[in-house]
């Protein structure tokens, strides 16, 4: 027997059978992936029976992490969370969750850090993720559904412009949309300051500066307005604020946007034309341009770009980004992030307030307001103030969070760390109690992947004995802290989040288990049973007071830490196909670690000549906040000011800054400055 679900990993959420013993088959009837699937698709079935899977729960017992019961780790948690909540108020306990987790789970993990533990401090890692972009679109378009239509329409496109995204890797079934375009004559630009796999596909690669995107953008805008190619009719009829776009870009002229971003002027008049010719024609972003600490004004001149050229709104054109982690979308909409509440609801909203409470049967006064984003949130704990105990479920932030020396001392710092995982991720590893979770193709959930569309993760196999259920854990987690209404089945809860969402922004009341059972999958908003959801938003009107896009003005600013003579270089940092995220489930699954065994630095020739390093050789990178070590790769791939890391190892992170972009709270991934020289043994002397 196969059961029909969908991958574990990325936003894709590409469809596949599971057979017994976890044996992988791709599905033909999911259009995302169309009968494809990548090497961590193939191979996600091994980490279901792998011996490094948690079984029992661990409890730390003189300075060692051993078995004990469920009994023993639940009530040692409440005991904790009762005591410091005692002494710190409610405050003092704190939730980071995942964008990993399904519907179900994200929503009750909101639910039970604001009724069962009445905090503000819940955040999770898809601040890390597209929070710049969904600030973005928020800003311009009253509403953030990763692409505002389905990923299929990519293929009717003649032009694609992706700006910093390597989905040649990391969505590699993605491709195929886009080679299809191509098939019929599209052309694809892609603005990568690497030479990747995705950039090698296209017709014209932008290999801007680590940093410059906003610029870039600003001087597309600039020559499209000179070009005489705004859509002077959209603009009119469905956008507000242009009057101070073509001031904002006048000094944009391409010889100085080439100073800025390395990019030939020659290349960005080509570009500016292809994307000025009429046709189909999709601006996506992805995390190269957003993981900036201007991300989400680098997002808001991307969509400036797109809405002067009449795009959003447009069938078979428009913005969109490419989200990230397999409910990367539905993650952010029922209530993990610090300041909402489900169906996307503002928890400053009255309304929004008044509506969820009563779904929880609590006084909405109880609520607790917005709590601060994930990485301050990280960096408050143990400290003056801050939180002194914390619940992490679905996420492995001491690979992942930027500046991760500091977060793994401020893990450290805290009384008491509870982490809820399918392995012993370096985050469960300094953890005062684990739990043994169940994993993707043990449970049934909704998904919604990076076209809005909600997707039936179904239960293929059996749970080992021993492992229990995220939702199971936090509703007897709920009754034992004292509070009623939390239910342990996916079906019950997700129940629950359709009449929690009800009348929200992503409204998926409409959407049952039973509809997606019959219909595959479902685009959110879907407000009532009958409704059909909603493939292509922003058709008729955006999401705005007055239902026009709103244009708003930005400008180019430098990285938060740019390079100088101590720091001469810029680190940039992604992702490996083979790996996935702080690679906790990727490096356990024999294929992938032997595909991709170990971290690198990725250096162009003539850098690594000055440096003296050849393949292979250790470097040494440097960074303010901390040094890494890993063998080198040479390529002509980067440029020469520029090295990357990919971050599924511990090290990449140690080098990253902690800058903040000020609207999104996202992190600067992206850019930072480093300097680079060989690892040479360190002698010790006897
Ligand atoms: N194999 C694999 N696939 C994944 C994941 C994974 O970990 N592994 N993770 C999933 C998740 S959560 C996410 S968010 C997505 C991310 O998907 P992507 O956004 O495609 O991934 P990244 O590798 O982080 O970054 C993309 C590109 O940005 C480039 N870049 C670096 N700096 C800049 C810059 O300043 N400007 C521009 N324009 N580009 C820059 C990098 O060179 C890189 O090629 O992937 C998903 N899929
Ligand atoms: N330098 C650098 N750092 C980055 C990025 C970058 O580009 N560069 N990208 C950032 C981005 S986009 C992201 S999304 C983050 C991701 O970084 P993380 O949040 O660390 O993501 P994962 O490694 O996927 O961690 C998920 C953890 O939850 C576990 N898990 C999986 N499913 C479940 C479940 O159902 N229940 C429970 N309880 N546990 C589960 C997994 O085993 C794993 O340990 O990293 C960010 N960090
Ligand atoms: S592209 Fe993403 S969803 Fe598809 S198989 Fe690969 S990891 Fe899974
Ligand atoms: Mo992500």
């Amino acid at each position: 027997m196969t059961t029909p679900t969908h991958c574990p990993y990325c936003a894709l959420q590409c469809g596949m059978n599971v057979a017994a013993g976890g044996v992988i088959t791709p599905r033909e009837d999911v259009p995302a992936n169309g009968g494809a699937l990548c090497q961590k698709g193939w191979t996600a079935g091994e980490l279901l029976s792998s011996p490094e899977r948690l079984t029992t729960p661990l409890m730390r017992t003189g300075g060692e992490l051993v078995p004990v019961d469920w009994e023993t780790a639940l009530s040692r948690i409440t005991g904790e969370i009762r005591r410091i909540q005692a002494g710190h108020g409610p405050d003092g306990v704190a939730v980071f969750g995942g964008g990993g987790l399904t519907n179900e789970k994200a929503y009750q993990l909101g639910k039970f850090a604001r009724v069962a533990l009445r905090t503000s401090n819940i955040d999770y890692n898809g601040r890390f993720c597209m929070s710049s972009a969904a600030a973005a679109a928020q800003r311009a378009f009253g509403l953030d559904r990763g692409l505002p239509f389905p990923v299929t329409d990519l293929a009717r496109a003649d032009v694609v412009l992706l700006a910093g995204g390597n989905v040649a890797e990391t969505m590699p079934p993605f491709v195929r949309h886009l080679a299809e375009a191509r098939r019929r004559g599209g052309r694809l630009i892609v603005i990568d300051p690497r030479e990747t796999a995705t950039a090698r596909q296209a017709d014209l690669h932008l290999r801007l500066t680590p940093g410059t995107d906003l610029a870039l953008a600003l001087g597309l805008l600039h020559l499209v307005i000179a070009d005489g190619h705004a859509d002077e009719e959209y603009i009119a009829a469905r956008t507000t604020g242009w009057a101070e776009i073509a001031s904002s870009v006048s000094a944009y002229w391409p010889e100085r946007v080439e100073r800025v971003t390395g990019v030939p002027a020659a290349d960005l008049r080509r570009a500016a034309r292809l994307l000025g010719a009429p046709g189909n024609r999709v601006i996506l972003t992805a995390r190269g341009a957003e993981q900036q600490s201007k991300g989400t004004d680098t997002v808001t001149a991307f969509i400036n770009l797109a809405l002067a050229l009449g795009l959003p709104g447009t069938p078979g054109s428009g913005w969109g980004c490419v989200t990230g982690q397999g409910n990367g979308q539905g993650g952010r909409e029922h209530g993990q992030k610090a300041d909402q509440l489900p169906g996307y609801r503002r928890i400053d909203d009255p309304a929004a307030r008044e509506h969820v409470a009563r779904v929880w049967g609590v006084d909405p006064a109880d609520l607790p307001g917005p709590g601060p984003s994930a990485y301050e949130l990280l960096d408050s704990l143990g400290g003056e103030g801050g939180p002194r105990a914390l619940l992490v479920f679905g996420s492995n932030p001491a690979v992942s969070a930027p500046r991760a020396g500091r977060i793994a001392r401020r893990l450290r710092a805290l009384d008491f760390l509870c982490v809820s995982d399918l392995v012993l991720s370096e985050t469960a590893a300094l953890a005062d109690v684990v739990l043994p979770a169940a994993q993707w193709a043990e449970e049934d959930g909704t998904m919604t992947n990076l076209e809005g569309r909600v997707l039936r993760r179904r239960r293929a196999v059996e749970p080992p004995p021993g492992v229990r259920t995220d939702l199971w854990v936090l509703a007897e987690l709920a009754v034992r802290l004292g509070a009623r209404g939390f239910r342990r089945e996916p079906y019950d809860v997700f129940e629950e989040l359709r009449r929690a969402s009800a009348g929200g922004a992503a409204d998926y009341s409409g959407i049952g288990y039973e509809r997606l059972d019959r219909e595959g999958g479902v685009f959110w908003p879907c407000p009532a049973e009958g409704h059909p959801g909603t493939p292509r938003v922003f058709l008729d009107r955006f999401a705005t007071p007055d239902g026009r896009a709103r244009f708003v003005p930005v400008d180019h600013r430098a990285p938060a830490e740019d390079v100088d003579e101590e720091y001469p270089l810029y680190l940039t940092t992604g992702r490996v196909l083979a790996q996935y995220q702080s690679g906790a489930q990727t490096r356990r699954i024999r294929p992938l670690a032997e595909a991709a065994p170990e971290p690198f630095v990725e250096l162009h020739p003539d850098l690594a000549e000055r440096l003296a390093l050849a393949p292979g050789d250790r470097a040494r990178v440097t960074s303010r906040r901390g040094t890494a070590e890993a063998p080198v790769r040479i390529s002509t791939a980067i440029r020469p000011d520029t090295v990357f890391m990919p971050f599924h190892w511990p090290g990449a992170n140690l080098l990253t800054s902690d800058a903040l972009d000020p609207v999104s709270r996202m992190p600067e991934f992206k850019v930072c400055a480093v300097r680079v020289q060989a690892a040479r043994p360190v002698e010790v002397a006897p």
